[in-house]
């Protein structure tokens, strides 16, 4: 392991996402007996006819609209997703039965350019008394000779000692499990007999899951053969390499590295990157750095990416994987969105591009999201490349375009007052807006209000411990840079915004105040500084917010 980076989790933000919903989901309905809380609410939230929660959910100002989400009740993690037959399809972390983790089922949508997208039903449900009896958890989709196969994670409740999943309230075993379809649409899926990987007997491992997949030819003797993963046809000589997230008590996250000829036999090899516990004592491993979730690694611009979530954060590394050894030794990392992001995945897109997906988390309680009657949302995709420095940059991808409506613009070299009045000219309506600006100063805010007051703001400050980007009170150290303008790129949806400033740094932020009046650029903002600022109104992707 020498000459590996130390990853300093320690000095990373300490709150978990997805583990600490699945406790607070699991017990919030004990909680609400128990205390006797919103009883009238509850029974009026359950006597709810479906068509009366969809006219509710199609008029909530604060449901995005041109994000993927479904029609109704709880999503996480995206899952396998994959272009296939000139179409793509996401899968998603799903509940069914509830606006609240739990009862873990793939949902399933479609599109022809990753914006628009259709709800198909169901693709993967829990089998009962079967290997993913409490839940189909997330996992990938490849192309195995034409077929298409979805690899996931199969969980069900065992002994603690047999448990691979132990967060003080669960005790799952995790395994992975296998289902093919031959629908072109993708519609129906049959799961394989039996999981093909079983979790290692380890007391200390911390969990085992959201496998990803590549498939490379066999390395030559010469050290050479294809690190860059294929697509199409292979030949018998093709390896399929899979990772699984997984760790070790008091030692941090890693993946497991596993190699098989047909997706169902399958070989352990060993870790293919492993990172550092923070130190913490925390029940849930997550929390501590000490297992890692939905990793991910593919070669990206002559380098290879390993990204993974943990101790509520998003990470990614590049450097070198050794094509020999099959080991990652990265030389570089940051992270991949600082707000309300988790749990990401990326896919090739029909052109070959790698675009990042990711899971746009709740910042509202139990009680809140079951009263909304929905939860989460898809991220837009963003287009992943290799900066100069060999880091990892990420831009929306040109797709999002199809959805600018009417254009406002506030040029930058003209007079103060036609820039003043080009200023107020901007009105976004719906909470759908997209913003493109440059700055020029090392010090900049820019202001979006409705009629009661500030709705969205980012501030670039550089006095003292050098720049800060703070958006919505979120405050990031960025790196300063000489003589070129800060480049920012927003869109806002409902109470969902992503903020991309300069490909590098990535703020998706909620904002849960219900809207008063369109957004406007507030009269502080500094439209001095600006080399050009471009707004659009963004077009909804449905008539009704995905509802249907
Ligand atoms: N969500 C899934 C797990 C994964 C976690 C369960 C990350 O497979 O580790 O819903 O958010």
């Amino acid at each position: 392991m020498s000459g590996r980076p130390v990853r300093d989790l320690a000095s990373r933000r300490m709150t978990s996402h997805s583990r600490r919903e699945f406790l607070k989901a699991s017990m919030s309905a004990a909680v609400f007996v128990a205390a006797g809380m919103n009883a009238s609410l509850l029974h009026a939230l359950d006597s709810e006819s479906d068509d009366g929660l969809r006219a509710r959910l199609a008029a909530d100002p604060l449901r995005p609209q041109f994000h993927l989400l479904p029609a109704k009740n709880w999503m996480n993690d995206p899952n396998g997703p994959i272009y296939w037959k000139g179409h793509y399809h996401m899968f998603f972390q799903y509940n069914p039965n509830a606006a609240v983790w739990g009862d873990m089922h793939w949902a399933h949508a479609v599109s022809d350019d990753m914006i628009h997208w259709r709800h198909l039903p169901i693709a993967l449900a829990p089998t009962p008394g079967w290997s993913d009896a409490d839940g189909c958890f997330t996992g990938s989709t490849v192309d195995d000779h034409g077929t298409a196969t979805i690899l996931y994670t199969g969980v069900k409740t065992v002994a603690p000692e047999r448990a691979t999943l132990r967060d003080g309230v669960h005790t799952f075993r995790e395994v992975v499990c296998l289902a093919t379809s031959d629908d072109p649409q993708l519609l129906t899926w049959n799961k394989w007999k039996s999981p093909v990987i079983e979790p290692p007997q380890d007391s200390r491992l911390t969990g085992f899951r959201d496998p990803f997949l590549w498939r490379q030819q066999r390395v030559g003797a010469d050290g050479h053969g294809g690190a860059v993963p294929l697509r199409g046809r292979g030949d018998a000589r093709d390896w399929w390499y899979l990772g699984v997230a997984s760790g070790v008590r008091h030692e941090g996250g890693n993946v497991l590295l596993y190699r098989s000829k047909d997706l169902r036999q399958w070989e352990y090899l060993h870790p293919l990157a492993s990172g550092k516990w923070t130190g913490t004592y925390s029940i849930n491993p997550v929390d501590s750095g000490e297992m890692w979730e939905c990793p991910d690694f593919f070669a990206l611009g002559g380098r290879h990416v390993l990204l993974y979530s943990t101790a509520g954060g998003v990470y990614w590394e590049t450097g070198e994987l050794d094509p020999k050894e099959l080991v990652f030794h990265p030389d570089k990392l940051g992270v991949l969105d600082y707000g309300a992001y988790y749990a990401q995945k990326t896919q090739l897109d029909a052109h070959g591009n790698r675009i990042l997906w990711g899971w746009i988390t709740e910042k509202r309680s139990d009680d809140e999201l079951r009263a909304a009657g929905w939860a989460g949302c898809m991220s837009l995709p963003r287009v992943l490349s290799i900066g100069t420095d060999g880091g990892l940059e990420m831009r929306f991808v040109p797709e999002v375009k199809s959805l600018r409506g009417e254009a406002f613009e506030v040029p930058g070299r003209s007079s103060p007052d036609r820039r003043e009045s080009a200023m107020q000219a901007i009105e976004i309506k719906n909470l759908a807006g997209e913003f493109l600006w440059e700055s020029s100063e090392q010090a900049f805010t820019l202001k979006l209000v409705d009629r009661t007051g500030l709705w969205f703001g980012v501030l670039l400050d550089s006095h003292g411990g050098g720049p800060k980007l703070e958006v919505n009170g979120r405050s990031v150290k960025v790196p300063a840079i000489k003589n070129t303008a800060r480049k920012f790129h927003l869109f806002l949806d409902g109470s969902v915004a992503e903020l991309i400033c300069d490909d590098l740094h990535v703020i998706t932020t909620r904002i849960y105040r219900r809207p008063d009046g369109p957004l406007r650029l507030s009269g502080d903002s500094s439209i001095g500084s600006l080399r050009r600022l471009v707004a659009w109104q963004v077009k909804p992707t449905s008539p009704d917010r995905l509802t249907t």
